[in-house]
């Protein structure tokens, strides 16, 4: 099906300004063309339209909520056109408050086509702050709480299902590279159950593991999001972000994430989010996105799958 690019070119939500250009470092970077490289068809809808950053301190817990309901409406919109017209949407970050709309509408969709929704959360923070709990006020870090019914009535209201619960529960979404989650964050997370694949268990089980275990249960219904928030990746392959963390996947454990998702057959949406041009070093951040999402669409070194069949 045809792949549609989808720029969302903001930073209202994060603590950092600079993400409103990832959009346009991806498309320098080659996306649509590596992509078309690999036999798909890629429209590129360009940018959408929004409120400009204000940059003003948290007003009741949240900085800049009015431009973040109007950005996260447009693009719930457009996200859910493409997916309506049969398309798989890539949305261009943007910071990852976007990932509400995103994935409100990828909820919405699934609802609507009778199809069970798995997420993957590929970051270094578990973006699970409320209003009560966040220590910046930034809203790129409660899109996951947002989209599991915690959140301003504004947002939850745009992440609500027709039957009138969340769009998401906790059981639907697998977080992975974690490595930094504030401390009210810390229990929040835990008492709602999210599951977390965070760096330690990374180190300990090894990327293949973590992700069987991340993909496992995925059937023929199921469509398959994925969330990349670019600190995802270890900062020093990654430089280009606005809130990097030392310690996350390198190179090679990125790729492999990414192939074993293509393997999995199952992916029907995704966000490419926070990639900061500002702080990157000659777009190299975006380069190295680029070259990780050919993997997700099934790029490979040989014409074969996985050495060893896909069963732990
Ligand atoms: C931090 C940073 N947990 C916050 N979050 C980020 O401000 O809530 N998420 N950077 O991607
Ligand atoms: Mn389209
Ligand atoms: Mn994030
Ligand atoms: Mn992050």
């Amino acid at each position: 099906r045809p792949l549609h690019l989808i720029g969302a070119p903001t930073d209202i939500g994060a603590g950092a300004r600079g993400a409103s250009m990832g959009p346009e470092a991806l498309r320098v970077a080659g996306l649509q063309a590596a992509l078309e490289g690999r036999g798909l068809h890629v429209v590129d809808g360009g940018n959408l339209a929004g409120p400009a950053n204000p940059w003003l301190p948290p007003v009741d817990g949240y900085r800049h909520l009015p431009q973040v309901v109007e950005w996260n409406q447009t693009v719930f919109n457009a996200v859910l056109d493409a997916l309506r017209q049969g398309h798989l949407p890539i949305l261009l970050g943007g910071d990852h408050c976007l990932g509400l709309g995103s994935i409100s509408a990828v909820a919405r969709h699934c609802a609507e086509a009778g199809k069970r929704l798995r997420v993957l959360w590929l970051d270094a923070h578990a973006d699970f702050n409320t209003s009560a709990l966040t220590p910046s006020g930034n809203v790129h870090g409660m899109p996951v709480a947002c989209l599991c019914g915690f959140g301003p009535a504004e947002l939850t209201r745009l992440a609500q299902m027709p039957g009138g619960g969340p769009a998401l529960q906790p059981s639907q979404i697998r977080q992975i590279g974690i490595r930094s989650v504030d401390a009210g964050e810390k229990r929040f997370v835990h008492e709602q159950g999210l599951e977390v694949f965070d760096m330690r268990f990374i180190d300990e089980v090894g990327m293949r593991q973590t992700m069987l275990q991340a993909l496992d249960g995925l059937d023929a219904d199921t469509h398959l999001h994925v969330s990349f928030d670019v600190d995802f990746l270890d900062p020093d392959i990654a430089p280009g972000v606005g809130t990097t963390v030392p310690g996350g996947p390198t190179y090679r454990e990125a790729q492999l994430c990414m192939e074993m998702i293509a393997d999995s057959g199952r992916l029907a949406s995704l966000d490419i989010v926070e990639l900061n041009p500002a702080l990157d070093v000659r777009n190299r951040t975006a380069v190295l996105a680029v070259d990780l999402v050919e993997s997700l669409f099934g790029k490979s070194t040989l014409m074969r799958g996985p050495t060893i069949p896909s069963r732990s």
